[in-house]
């Protein structure tokens, strides 16, 4: 990926007018004002005392998502100076731009369009001259076709046995979203093709993933928007050669390997058969692209008509964005609380709490798509922010999470913000199986947010020593979100609007959450180094610290470099 000269950075031009500090809009001053004088004081247990509607009136409901809002540090006033710091800060016309098609990923000046991956069928958005719409559709057409015939059988591995199992080769983008959505949807899932993902370029990921599967009816997709990722790249090789070794022939690879790539060049190069390849766009980000070809695996997984829930689910979500006003929009809701949090509370982490097995690697996702998306300091103009940025996103599956890390939530010295999810509905249930399950959620978020006086605990009964220690401040927030049940349409609307919620967040912070920079100089890194340790004759010009790493591995791989295994 190449960065475009200053010169040539076009802007879009609501973002051209230079735009007033984020830190002296109206709406910042009065919200610190409002922070300082009122709501770093406010106590939940009171707010719910003084309004006995609080639990209806700060909840809303979109798309099937039920979200409560009303345990967070804020009141009707907190919400009204948010939602005129979204209208001040032009995020209505930040979300017309990116739904046009706009090149609102400046630095890399490309339109950010994954909301096309989803539109319907018939539909038109032309960029550039060209019906994005219709290339979309043209590729899921294929992909069903190709997805089918794998899932039928009649796709037939090179000694003429049909595919059982499926290995994922990709990384970042072109590996958490497929993975987290092959979890969540396992419940859909066609349970006599097993599913495996290769992301680490750790020889011993490929070897643990490859032992026990049967070369013959094992399909490989190389899944790389780039298709220069040294990671994926460097598995695909392996495991390349592990199937040529295992089938005895070269000529075995074009029946075993599938191609996800916007380079199909460099995938024919590879020795993926063309037909096998499936494109997608350079408007497409890595972490926005399950929607795209990079869901195949998804796809032969579920099946392609359960795809295209999940794909409506997601659109009808981008339109609830896209036309819902602020106060009554999910995704605004969400990213303008994580705004609250983060610059006002100075909260520096945000945890993600499914109360669901299937959804266990959300958080692993949601950690990429919003750390990577507003992890910046340098706003479009190019100057450094002066408040803080993206929180660390984290959590785990919320049952698991209340025993070990709830600890710190309930008792710890920092604030943070728990977002819960959970579903009314169980896919899979033995006895009450879900209602322990759910009754946990909640309890949850109301022993956070109510917490445990010292006068309760002394009515236990607890000795006076122990008192302190068992006593909950509460005050804790938290939104909770409550769907039916988890389908893949229901995953569409939540990958969807936590998607939002980071635009929403990125474009008050008025920065790209587009690009990716500090990704690329890991790339870039990793290729001088990795030269460096199978050469070892190459000279070393590092600081003394990696100088010494170096030379220490080194010294423990003498035989090992690139040179020693050519001469052997
Ligand atoms: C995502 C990032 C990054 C990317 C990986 C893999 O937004 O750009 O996580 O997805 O680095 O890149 P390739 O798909 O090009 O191999």
């Amino acid at each position: 990926m190449t960065s475009l000269p200053a010169s040539d950075i076009q802007l879009p031009l609501f973002l051209h007018a230079r735009r007033e500090p984020l830190t002296e809009k109206s709406a910042w001053i009065a919200l610190d004002e409002h922070y300082r004088n009122r709501a770093r004081h406010f106590r939940l247990e009171r707010l719910f005392a003084i309004d006995g509607k609080r639990g209806e009136s700060m909840a809303v409901e979109g798309v099937g998502i039920y979200l409560d809002y009303s345990k967070n540090l804020a009141t009707a006033e907190t919400m009204k100076l948010l939602m005129q710091l979204a209208r001040q800060c032009s995020l209505q016309e930040r979300i017309d731009a990116m739904f046009r098609g706009d090149r609102i990923n400046h630095t890399e000046g490309r339109p950010v369009l994954h909301t096309a991956l989803r539109k319907p069928a018939g539909t038109r958005l032309v960029v550039d001259g060209q019906d994005v719409v219709a290339q979309v559709q043209e590729v899921l057409g294929r992909m069903a076709h190709f997805a089918d015939q794998v899932r039928s059988g009649q796709w037939l591995g090179y000694t003429g046995r049909p595919i059982r199992h499926v290995v994922n080769i990709g990384i970042g983008g072109s590996d958490l979203g497929p993975m987290m959505a092959y979890e969540a949807l396992r419940h859909y899932g066609k349970r006599d093709i097993g599913m495996h993902f290769l992301s680490d370029v750790d020889g011993a990921a490929l070897q643990e993933t490859v032992r026990a599967l049967p070369a013959e009816q094992t399909l490989f997709i190389v899944c790389s928007k780039t298709f220069t990722t040294l990671e994926t790249i460097t598995n695909a090789h392996a495991a390349r050669d592990w199937l040529v070794a295992q089938l005895g022939d070269e000529r075995a690879v074009s029946r075993h390997f599938a191609g996800v790539t916007t380079n199909i060049r460099e995938a024919e190069r590879f020795g993926i058969d063309p037909e096998n390849t499936f494109g997608f766009w350079d408007w497409v980000g890595g972490r926005y692209s399950m929607a795209s070809a990079i869901g195949l695996s998804t796809m032969i997984a579920v099946g392609p008509e359960n795809f295209r829930q999940l794909l409506r689910g997601m659109h009808d979500m981008d339109e609830h964005f896209r036309t819902a006003a602020p106060e009554k929009n999910l995704p605004v809701i969400l990213g303008m609380l994580a705004i609250w949090y983060a610059n006002f509370f100075d909260a520096a982490t945000q945890a993600v709490l499914p109360y669901s097995q299937y959804l266990k690697r959300m958080p692993a996702y949601l950690q990429q798509l919003a750390m990577e998306s507003n992890g910046k300091h340098i706003t479009v103009n190019g100057e450094a922010v002066n408040y803080r940025t993206s929180p660390v996103y984290w959590g785990d599956n919320g049952i698991n999470g209340q025993h070990s890390f709830y600890q710190m939530l309930h008792q710890g010295t920092q604030l943070v913000p728990c977002d819960f999810i959970g579903f009314c509905k169980p896919l899979e249930q033995s006895g009450d199986q879900h209602e322990l399950l759910m009754a946990n959620m909640f309890a949850q978020s109301e022993a956070l947010a109510f917490g445990k006086s010292a006068a309760q605990v002394r009515d236990e009964g607890t000795a006076e020593a122990l008192v302190p220690h068992r006593v909950f401040d509460g005050n804790r927030p938290s939104n909770s979100m409550l769907l039916d049940k988890l389908t893949p349409y229901s995953l569409g609307t939540l990958v969807a609007l936590y998607e939002h919620s980071v635009f929403t967040q990125g474009a008050i912070w008025n920065i790209d959450s587009f690009d990716q920079w500090g990704v690329e100089l890991g790339k870039a890194l990793a290729k001088r180094t990795a030269s460096q340790l199978l050469d070892h004759s190459q000279p070393l010009r590092h600081d003394s610290s990696t100088n010494a790493l170096i030379r220490r591995f080194r010294n423990y791989n003498r035989n090992g470099g690139l040179q020693a295994r050519k001469a052997a």
